[in-house]
């Protein structure tokens, strides 16, 4: 919305061209988002406080989260409208890349937002059916799928890049829809799963937004995608700012959820999370580099469905618990040594992820 006031302004004073600029729009969209999170993250605590809407917590959990009861949930609001605001002020709005990606982030906080209603407010610990959940989740990405799809203007936007292979092209098709799929629906559910310790998701979901923000960048400048042998794919630049927005809503989060968290993201802010990254990786044609920079959110995923499988094939568990956190805590790991140790994992994997740029 400003890109335009600045693209008028300019023609009066030429100093407001600066806005053009994809890296001060991104900046801004960073500081933007952060600072309203900052801002307004005591009120929401407040007004969830006072809304009683407040974490039940499973029995059945490890002990040390019994104390949790009662901590204001449905933080995800905060992260979503800081998002969104900044976005909207800072993106060309011009850019279908942009509301794609907003729909999707929208759509999916839609669904865990009333997971957590039913869950907190109804008291009906079920929550959303599983059905109504995935049933949800999977119209809303075959709809992106579909969309990104019908938008693409060259082979390469539907094309498997293979990660430090860059003469591996894999045409996918109409496969492209089917993958697009599982990417979303799969990166979303992985976060949910994550965001079981305080903090323990949203800095890993940060630090891969920002990754991503790189191939976002790099993959919409048709000077360094070519000097990279990254497909060129105009638009895509402007996810920078998008991606730029969760880093500052996240990190503005983690403000108050950090141990011993004062809120919790709730479905809402995981669920919308997680298939955001999801769809930007399909944006910028990096799937598999996801997967290898949110190794957190697939370890605990693998965690998890092995240890469903062992129970089921052998009748013992593989680990204490799944997932892989509470596995650690009931080993005797104080929580904050988990989340920090899974966060430095995050910063590795995400390293080896930037790495494949230039190791192709
Ligand atoms: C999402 N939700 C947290 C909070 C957060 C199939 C099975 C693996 C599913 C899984 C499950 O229920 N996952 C749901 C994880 C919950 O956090 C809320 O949920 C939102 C995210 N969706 O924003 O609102 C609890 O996590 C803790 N928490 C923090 N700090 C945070 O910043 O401490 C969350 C955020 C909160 C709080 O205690 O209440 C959760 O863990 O439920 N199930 C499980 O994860 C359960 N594992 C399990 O059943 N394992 C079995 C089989 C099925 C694999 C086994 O190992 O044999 C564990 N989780 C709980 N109790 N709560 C164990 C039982």
């Amino acid at each position: 919305m400003l890109l335009w006031l600045a693209n008028y302004l300019s023609e009066f004073e030429p100093a407001f061209s600066v806005f053009q600029y994809l890296t001060l729009r991104s900046i801004l969209g960073v500081l933007t988002a952060l600072i309203t999170a900052l801002s307004i993250g005591p009120w929401v605590i407040r007004s969830l406080e006072l809304k009683q809407i407040g974490q039940s917590v499973r029995e059945d959990g490890p002990e040390s989260h019994l104390s949790k009861q009662g901590t204001p949930t449905m933080g995800g609001v905060l992260i979503l409208v800081c998002i969104t605001a900044s976005t909207l002020l800072w993106a060309d709005l011009e850019n279908q890349y942009i509301w794609v990606a907003l729909f999707v982030l929208l759509c999916f906080g839609a669904i865990g937002w009333i997971d957590d209603w039913k869950k907190v407010a109804l008291k009906n610990s079920k929550g959303l059916s599983a059905r109504a959940k995935y049933l949800g989740q999977s119209l809303i990405s075959l709809i992106a799928a579909i969309t990104l799809y019908r938008m693409a203007e060259t082979p390469a936007e539907t094309t498997l890049l293979i990660p430090f292979f860059k003469d591996v092209l894999i045409p996918l098709g109409a496969g492209y829809v089917v993958l697009t799929y599982f990417v979303i629906v799969g990166t979303s559910n992985a976060v949910n799963l994550t965001d079981g310790l305080d903090g323990l998701a949203i800095l890993p979901a940060v630090l891969v937004a920002g990754a991503l923000g790189a191939f976002a960048y790099l993959t919409g400048n048709v000077i360094f995608s070519q000097y990279l042998f990254l497909p060129y794919i105009s638009g895509t630049g402007e996810l920078t700012i998008f991606l730029g927005a969760i880093v500052g809503a996240g990190l503005g989060f983690l403000w108050f959820n950090t141990y011993p968290a004062q809120i919790f993201m709730g479905d809402v802010g995981a669920l919308s999370l997680g298939a955001a990254l999801g769809v930007v990786a399909v944006m910028v044609r990096q799937e598999l580099v996801l997967f290898i920079m949110g190794g957190v959110f697939v370890l605990e995923t693998v965690s998890v469905m092995l240890q469903v499988a062992s129970f089921r094939f052998t009748g013992r568990r593989l680990f204490r618990m799944a997932p892989i956190h509470h596995h650690f805590e009931l080993k005797g790991w104080p929580e904050p040594r988990i989340i920090v140790r899974f966060w430095i994992i995050s910063v590795m994997l995400v390293l080896v992820g930037l790495s494949t740029l230039k190791l192709r």
